[in-house]
C-alpha cells in the first residue's frame, strides 16, 4: 500500500489541480492532501476567491483523494509525513528542489505543471472579460 501526499491552496479549482491529484495519487495506492488555510494562505501572500471551508471540501469530494488535512505552516509536512506513514511527496515543478530535504523521509517527486492555466490567470481573464482558454 503505497502512500502519497500532496499540498497546496486549490482555488477555483481548475484541470490543473485536477491533473496533479489524478497523477499523484497514480504513483500510490492511497492519497492525502494538505489544503492550506485561509490564515496559511495569507502567510503564502496569497488572496483567495474561496475560503478554506469550500476549498477543502472540493478537494475531498474528489474520487481519487482519500484524505484532506488543513495545513497550517511550511513546516508541519515532517509530521504529515510520519502521521500518515507517506511514502512519496509530490509536487508541482515550479516547487522543483524546495522539498528535497523531505528526501530523508519519504520519495519526493515534482511533476511538471499543466500548462497555460492558473488561478490568477483565470482572474485575470474574468477581470478582463477575455474568454478563458479551452
Ligand atoms: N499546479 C499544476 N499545474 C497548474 C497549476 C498548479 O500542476 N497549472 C499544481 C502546483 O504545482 C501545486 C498544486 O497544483 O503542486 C497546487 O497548486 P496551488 O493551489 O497553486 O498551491 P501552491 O500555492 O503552490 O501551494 O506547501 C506547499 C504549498 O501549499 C503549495
Amino acid at each position: 500500500m503505497k502512500r502519497v501526499i500532496t499540498y497546496g491552496t486549490f482555488d477555483l479549482f481548475h484541470i490543473g489541480h485536477l491533473n496533479i491529484l489524478k497523477r499523484a495519487r497514480e504513483l500510490g495506492d492511497y492519497l492525502v492532501v494538505g489544503v492550506s488555510s485561509d490564515e496559511f494562505n495569507a502567510v503564502k501572500g496569497k488572496k483567495c476567491a474561496y475560503p478554506y471551508g469550500h476549498r477543502s471540501r472540493i478537494v475531498e469530494a474528489i474520487r481519487f483523494v482519500d484524505k484532506v488535512i488543513p495545513e497550517h505552516s511550511w513546516e508541519q509536512k515532517e509530521a504529515d509525513i510520519r502521521e500518515n506513514a507517506i511514502d512519496i511527496f509530490v509536487m508541482g515543478d515550479d516547487w522543483e528542489g524546495k522539498f528535497d530535504n523531505l528526501r530523508s523521509l519519504c520519495e519526493v517527486v515534482y511533476l511538471p505543471r499543466t500548462p497555460d492555466i492558473s488561478t490568477t490567470e483565470i482572474k485575470n481573464e474574468i477581470a478582463s472579460g477575455s474568454k478563458p482558454k479551452d
